[in-house]
This record gives structure tokens, C-alpha cells and sequence, in this order.
């Protein structure tokens, strides 16, 4: 079965946007999967008061159509973090890249490993604003 998960992109250290388009063409190659849309990229202020939380981020978010199960994207989400150079130092800290699965389809999934829909979900202005343009598309 085909589901549609969708997926925040963030960055907020080197080239940000380089970094985006980079995760971009790697959603767009995933096995059994397809990009249907991405929303415009926003610049926002980083969240919360991390003292090395870093500059502002460029995040966007997409719908990647998929026959991967949850886990098995999380683990390709992951993937395409590290080739992007990814160091997994401070929670919350600088990173070039952080992707997260905000939703997928109506599944809901609780384990050490993955939540969904991401706790963030209706709490981030910028996610909702994403969310309603793509489902404005008709996404
Ligand atoms: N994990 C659990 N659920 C999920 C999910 N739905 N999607 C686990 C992705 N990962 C999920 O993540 C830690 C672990 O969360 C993963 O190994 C996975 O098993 P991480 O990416 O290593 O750590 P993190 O991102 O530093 O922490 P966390 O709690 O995921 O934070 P968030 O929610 O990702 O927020 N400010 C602005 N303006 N824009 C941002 O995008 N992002 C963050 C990080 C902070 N400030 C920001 C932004
Ligand atoms: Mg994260």
C-alpha cells in the first residue's frame, strides 16, 4: 500500500539551502517512492533559547508518496542526514540537516524510535503554514 508521509526539512548551518536541495533530490530517489510536492522554503528564527542553538533555520516541508514502512523511512531519513554530513552533537543544536516525519497518512506510531505524528505537530507555525500549502495543492 502506498501512504503519503510528510516529511520537515531543516537547516541551520553551512549551505542551508544547498543542503535542502540535497534532500530534496535523496526523497526524490528513495526506493518505492515518489516526491509529489514541496512547500515554499521559509527562513525562521531558531526555536526555543539553546545557547548553541545556531542561526536561523531554512525549513520546508514535502509529501513523499512511499511503500516504505515508517520505520524503514525513518532509517533512510537518517541515511541522507549523515550523507549530508551530519554530526549529532547537542540536542537541538546547529545542523545541517534534520528531517523529520510529521505525519504519515493517519498511521500513529509510539516506540523509542519514532513518534508520529512528530510531537512538534501543532506547535510549530511554520509546519502549519507548510502543511496548509501543501494540502492546498491538493496534497
Ligand atoms: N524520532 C522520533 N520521532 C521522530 C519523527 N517523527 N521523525 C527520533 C524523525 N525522528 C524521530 O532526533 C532524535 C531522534 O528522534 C531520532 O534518532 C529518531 O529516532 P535528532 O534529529 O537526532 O535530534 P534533534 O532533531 O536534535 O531533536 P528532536 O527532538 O528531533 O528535535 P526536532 O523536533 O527535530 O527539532 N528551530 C527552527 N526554527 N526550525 C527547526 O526546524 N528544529 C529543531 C529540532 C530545533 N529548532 C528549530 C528546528
Ligand atoms: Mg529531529
Amino acid at each position: 500500500m502506498r501512504d503519503i508521509a510528510y516529511i520537515a526539512l531543516g537547516s541551520n548551518l553551512g549551505d542551508r539551502a544547498g543542503y535542502l536541495a540535497f534532500a530534496l533530490a535523496r526523497l526524490a530517489a528513495l526506493p518505492g517512492s515518489r516526491l509529489l510536492d514541496a512547500s515554499s522554503v521559509e527562513e525562521t528564527a531558531p526555536m526555543g533559547n539553546i545557547p548553541n542553538g545556531g542561526g536561523p533555520y531554512l525549513n520546508q516541508m514535502v509529501a513523499l508518496e512511499t511503500t516504505l514502512a515508517p520505520h524503514a523511512l525513518l532509517e533512510a531519513l537518517h541515511a541522507i542526514e549523515h550523507d549530508a554530513k551530519r554530526e549529532r552533537t547537542i540536542r537541538w543544536g546547529p545542523r545541517t540537516l534534520d528531517l523529520d516525519i510529521v505525519m504519515f497518512d493517519a498511521q500513529t506510531v509510539s516506540d523509542p524510535e519514532l513518534t508520529v505524528p512528530h510531537p512538534g505537530l501543532g506547535q510549530r507555525e511554520f509546519w502549519d503554514r507548510e502543511l496548509a500549502e501543501l494540502k492546498a495543492k491538493g496534497r
